[in-house]
């Protein structure tokens, strides 16, 4: 099959990696970039010798020929951008948080499926090996059926300096980080019925709330806690870990900090070290997730080829950021949060 040829929109902070990404990926590659910012663009087109350079979206979609989009901008401008690329029936990835407001969200989902375009969210927590890892034991059924699960990432890291934006926003923890914890859980755990939510923001110097805390009843009767901070200075710093447990009728499992796995099943228990690779252009301690990059992006590349739905498309990015949308308004009232009235 031909190279896909490929664009980035969007050459910040994150969208590195995904260049980085897209070099280690067969099958596709980067033909062109786009930033309004000029010197970004410069940056980035640099590093990744990339010559055809576009300030304008518009201009991009206009003068090339693209067999896909990658989204690497802010959410402000995701949805403009992916009703653009449907236009251009061009299939898309399009970062995370998918867009401000579940309305919006939902009409990016319908303009691609109108288009007969493929629509991927870039929600690439899911794909992170230790996160696989833990998938793999679920599905082996060693732990039987799992009544009980916690989601958590709890930290003091500064995340304000590489990405300021984080500082200004009145939503903070949960619509930028908590939401590949809610992610994750519907991933190990199934869809959700109902959420409730406490939040709270420790750091003075910042907007939105920095704490969160949620409870949710899964549709298969599972319960789950996804709990998440940025206010919490431990002996050993764990970003960007996520941590889990999962109770099952026959055992549980424990992510631990350190990328340590231990399985108790009838059989007995099993403890394994699950450290991601560093890849050799990635840095610690964001190694974990610059693999998981790479990991959605051969998941993308793998599902155009076959003509498939990427796990994490824009139809299953609804019922994660239904859970962001629940778990604010949830936050305000202090009562329980319906999804599928959200999601109607
Ligand atoms: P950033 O502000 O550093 O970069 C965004 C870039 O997009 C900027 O250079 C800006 O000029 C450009 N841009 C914005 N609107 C544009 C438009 N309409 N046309 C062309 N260029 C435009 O932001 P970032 O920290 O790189 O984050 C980008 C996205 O990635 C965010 O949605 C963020 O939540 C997400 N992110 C995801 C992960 C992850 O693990 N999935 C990690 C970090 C950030
Ligand atoms: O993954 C993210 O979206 C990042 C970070 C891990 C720093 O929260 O913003």
């Amino acid at each position: 099959m031909a190279e896909l040829r490929g664009a980035l929109i969007g050459c910040g902070f994150f969208a590195v990696n995904q260049m980085h990404a897209w070099r280690d990926i067969e099958g596709a590659s980067i033909v062109a970039v786009c930033d309004r910012d000029p010197e970004r663009l410069c940056i980035v087109g640099d590093q990744f010798g990339i010559a055809k350079r576009y300030a304008d979206a518009a201009e991009l979609f206009a003068s090339e020929r693209l067999d896909f989009v990658d989204i690497a901008t802010t959410a402000p401008s995701h949805r403009p951008l992916v009703e653009m690329a449907a236009r251009y029936r061009v299939p898309v990835i399009c970062q995370k948080p998918f867009a401000p407001t579940l309305a919006d969200a939902k009409a990016m989902v319908k303009a691609c499926s109108d288009a007969g375009v493929p629509l991927m969210v870039h929600e690439n927590f899911r794909w992170q090996s230790p996160i696989q890892a833990v998938r793999a034991v679920l599905d082996s059924g060693k732990i039987g059926t799992p009544f009980f699960g916690r989601v958590s990432f709890r930290s003091a890291y500064d995340v304000f300096s590489g990405q300021p934006y984080l500082a200004k926003g009145k939503r903070f923890i949960i619509e930028d980080l908590g939401i590949h914890s809610l992610d994750i859980a519907r991933f190990l755990l199934g869809d959700v019925s109902t959420i409730t939510t406490r939040t709270v923001r420790i750091n003075p110097d910042i907007a939105g709330e920095d704490v969160a805390t949620m409870l949710m009843d899964h549709k298969n009767g599972a319960t789950s806690v996804v709990d998440c901070s940025y206010a919490t200075k431990l002996a050993v710093e764990p970003f960007p870990e996520t941590l889990i447990e999962i109770d099952g009728s026959d055992g549980t499992i424990r992510l631990a900090q350190g990328y340590r796995l231990t399985v108790t099943g009838k059989s007995g228990t099993k403890i394994i070290d699950v450290s991601p690779p560093l890849l050799p252009w990635a840095s610690r301690p964001w190694h974990n997730i610059q693999e998981s990059v790479v990991a959605i992006q051969q998941h993308w590349v793998d599902c155009l080829a076959k003509g498939t739905e990427p796990a994490t498309s824009g139809a299953d990015n609804l019922q994660t950021f239904a859970l962001v949308e629940a778990a604010y308004l949830g936050a305000q009232s202090h009562e329980p949060v319906h999804l599928d009235a959200l999601l109607k």
